[in-house]
This record gives structure tokens, sequence and C-alpha cells, in this order.
């Protein structure tokens, strides 16, 4: 077999790559080794930036989004017991996010090769890259008792943080660097309603929450747990009561509750790898970094990753230009990591950090108070979580 763009992993990253090459006449084959409704099954991220809903619009995904998204132009930061509203619309000059699940993006992008009739290979095993420093890279998987070797021009490594293609990269030539933080996110998500009608971030004594939503019916909430904790400790209603303490007496007495749909907890961790180019081989999304989910911008980096690949190879194809391809790695890694800094820092801001001690405890609540009094600061705050403008 041969194409022109072998994209290994369906995630977010590896379908929207595909379905902008789609759109610009270039063949690709993407290699999945898990089945569509387990990648869909997966609960993650839930807000978008401008530069992410015109991609979806680009790569023509984004009507239901649209339809079914939320605006939102603030949210909530919770700290010493009052809410004050982070203006992101009046901060930013108008600039706003959408609420709209990663599934749903993730699902209107499958629906979307489905219908062009694309290739994706779903449930691949034993899956390889080859040559991929040289002139004939080659991507081995296994499919249905048969093994197969996809001849291509380039690799496009989407497929996450454990994936195989960074894992295939030799130690001398990548340079990896990771923060693993001391706790996790417990997630809960359940149709009701959500507490508020804008996201609502806390920092409260006995830890991190997050309330945030998927619709008008269906609520997402986080709440900071060890990250040794076990999903075993925590009932429905284990969540609801540790959620209602870290709450304001107002969202406390409004906080709907129900069963659960899905109930995971996720370590927090930042993690870069450079570069991001290996000869014909390129990492996407979280194949080359993860951020803590505390500034919404892992599938947001995924996301112009790709428009930066896509255009790159675009390019190469079309104009007979290697310009794209030479800077794809550089362009990426300056916008990620404004977004590690920004994620770390949010992080850091948010959550209890038992090891820094009372001197820390106490920075952290000058950083808030100054964050909600201060216009310069409330405006940095507001201009990274809309997402800074592609470079
Ligand atoms: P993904 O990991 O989504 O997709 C990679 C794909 O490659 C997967 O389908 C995998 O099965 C496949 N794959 C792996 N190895 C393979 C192999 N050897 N062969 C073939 N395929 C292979 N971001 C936010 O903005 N907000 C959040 O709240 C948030 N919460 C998160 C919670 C969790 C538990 C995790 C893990 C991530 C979260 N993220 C969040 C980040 C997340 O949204 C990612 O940024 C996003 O999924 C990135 O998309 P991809 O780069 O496509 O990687
Ligand atoms: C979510 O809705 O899953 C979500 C929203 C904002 C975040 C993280 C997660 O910062």
């Amino acid at each position: 077999m041969r194409t022109q763009v072998a994209i290994v992993g369906a995630g977010p990253s590896g379908l929207l790559l595909g379905q902008l090459l789609h759109k610009a006449g270039i063949d690709a084959v993407i290699i999945e080794r898990q089945s569509a409704d387990y990648v869909l099954s997966r609960i993650r991220a839930g807000v978008l930036e401008q530069v992410t809903m015109d991609l979806l619009d680009e790569a023509g995904v984004g009507q239901r989004m649209h339809r079914e998204g939320l605006v939102h132009g603030g949210f909530e930061l919770l700290f010493k017991g009052a809410r004050h509203r982070i203006d992101m619309q009046a901060l930013t000059g108008g600039r706003q996010v959408m609420v709209y699940g990663q599934t749903e993006v993730t699902r209107d992008l499958m629906d979307a090769r489905a219908a062009a009739g694309l290739s994706t290979v779903y449930g691949a095993s034993e899956v390889s890259v080859h040559d991929f420093d040289g002139e004939r890279p080659q991507v081995r998987y296994t499919s249905q008792g048969q093994q197969h070797e996809l001849s291509c021009d380039f690799i496009a490594g989407c497929d996450g943080f454990h994936g195989v293609c960074r894992a295939s990269v030799p130690a001398g030539a990548i340079t990896e660097f990771e923060k693993v933080y001391p706790f996790g996110w417990l997630g809960v998500l359940a149709d009701v309603p959500p507490v508020s009608h804008e996201l609502i971030y806390a920092n409260t004594e006995r830890g991190f929450a997050l309330c945030s939503m998927r619709s008008a019916t269906r609520s997402r909430y986080y709440v900071q747990c060890p990250v040794s904790d076990s999903l075993s400790r925590w009932s429905d209603d284990a969540f609801w009561a540790e959620l209602r303490l870290r709450l304001d007496p107002q969202a406390r007495e409004q906080l709907v509750t129900g069963p659960s749909i899905e109930k995971s907890i996720a370590p927090l961790r930042s993690f870069v790898a450079e570069p991001m180019r290996f000869g014909r081989m390129f990492l996407a999304g979280d194949a080359a970094h993860i951020v803590p989910p505390t500034g919404a911008k892992g599938l947001n980096l995924a996301a112009s990753d790709v428009k930066y690949l896509s255009t790159a190879l675009i390019e190469h194809y079309r104009d007979k230009s290697a310009a794209g391809i030479d800077s794809y790695s550089e362009r990426c890694l300056r916008r990620v990591w404004r977004a590690e800094r920004f994620s770390w820092w949010f992080t850091s801001l948010m959550h209890q950090f038992p090891e820094a001690g009372g001197f820390g405890q106490k920075v952290q609540e000058a950083e808030l108070d100054y964050l909600v009094n201060s216009n310069a600061a409330a405006t940095a705050l507001a201009e990274n979580y809309v997402g800074l403008p592609l470079q």
C-alpha cells in the first residue's frame, strides 16, 4: 500500500490533519490502535479557542459546533468564599471561547472522514514506523490478522503521549522536558444542569475544583485529588459531597446532582519533546506535548500544531516548497512553550500545594487578590485563556 501522508492516531490531531489534507487534495491514511467507539468514549477537553473553532470551520466540520456549542465571554475564580468574574470579552477586545466537548469534535471529524470515504484503519496492532529519517518512510501494522506495510512520503505522529512515534526516535535525537504534579483530577460527567452558566475555577483549602459543562443539561466537574487516589474511593455521593465543600454558598445551593455517566482520575503533568520533526516524521498534539488541563490548552495546542503541519505539507505538494516543513518544529514549539507556561502558572495558582507551606499559601492568596484587582493582570490571564494568536 502507498499514500502521501501516513497518520498514526485517530484522535483529534490525526482526524483534523486528515480532514485538512483531504480538503487540499492530499491523500492520507489514518492508522488507529483502538476502535472508533473507544476513541469516542474518552471524556477529555471541553473548551475551544477561536483558533481551533476557525480550523474546524476550515476543515468543513464546524456546523454542529456553532449550532450546539456554548459561546462563553468569561469565567469565574472562586477563592476565600467569593467569586470574581474574569470578563474575557471585555479584556481582550471581544474574544470568546466555545464550550464544546472533545468527544463531539472527534465525532464530527469521524463523520466527515467516513462521508468522504477516506481510509481509517481502526483496531490496528503492532504498529511501527520505519525509515522516517530516510527517503522511503513506512508504517507497518497488523489488521485483522494480516500484516501491512504502508509506504508514504511523510509520517504524522498523532498518537498521543503513549504512542509509538515519539518512542521510535533515537534517544540522542530528542530532548524531553517534564514536570509531574503531586495531584490528579477526579472528573465526573453527569446529565444534570450546570451549577452556573459559566465555568467556575475554585481554589479552596480542601483543594481545586472546576465546574464546567457540555451543554445546558450535561455538566462536567473536577476536584483535585491525591495522585495515588483510586476511583473505588469515590462513590457518586462522595464526589458530590466533596464538590459541595469546595463551592461558595450560592453554588452549593444551586448544585444539581445525579448519577455519573463517566468518572475518571487523570494525572497532571507538563511535558514537551524537542524537536517535533525527525526527517520525514512530524509529531503533533499530545505525541509531542502535554499540559495540565487547568488552562484548557491540550486540545487547542493539538489544533495549532495541525494547522502548521497541514500548511507545511500543502506547501510541499502544491508549491514544491520546504519552508513550512523546515520551520514546523520551531513555529509549534514557540506556541507550545507559551501554553506550557500559562498552564503551569494557572495550575500553580489554583491548586493546593501542602509542601509549599504557609509562605506558598500566602503568595497564592496575594496573587489571586492582585489578579482580581488589576486590569493588567486580569488581561494577561484573559488573553492566554482565549488563546494567543497564531504567529
Ligand atoms: P490523543 O491522545 O487524543 O489521540 C491519540 C490517538 O492515538 C489515540 O486515539 C490513541 O488510541 C492512538 N494511538 C496511541 N498509540 C498508538 C499506536 N501505537 N498506533 C496507533 N494509534 C495509536 N485537554 C483540554 O484542553 N482540557 C481537558 O480537560 C483535558 N482533559 C484531559 C484528560 C485526560 C485523561 C487526558 C489523557 C487528556 C486531557 N486533555 C485535556 C488533553 C487532551 O484533550 C489532548 O490534548 C487531546 O486528546 C490531544 O489529542 P491528540 O493529540 O489527538 O492525542
Ligand atoms: C472541561 O470542560 O472538561 C474543562 C474545561 C476547562 C478546563 C479543563 C477542562 O480548564
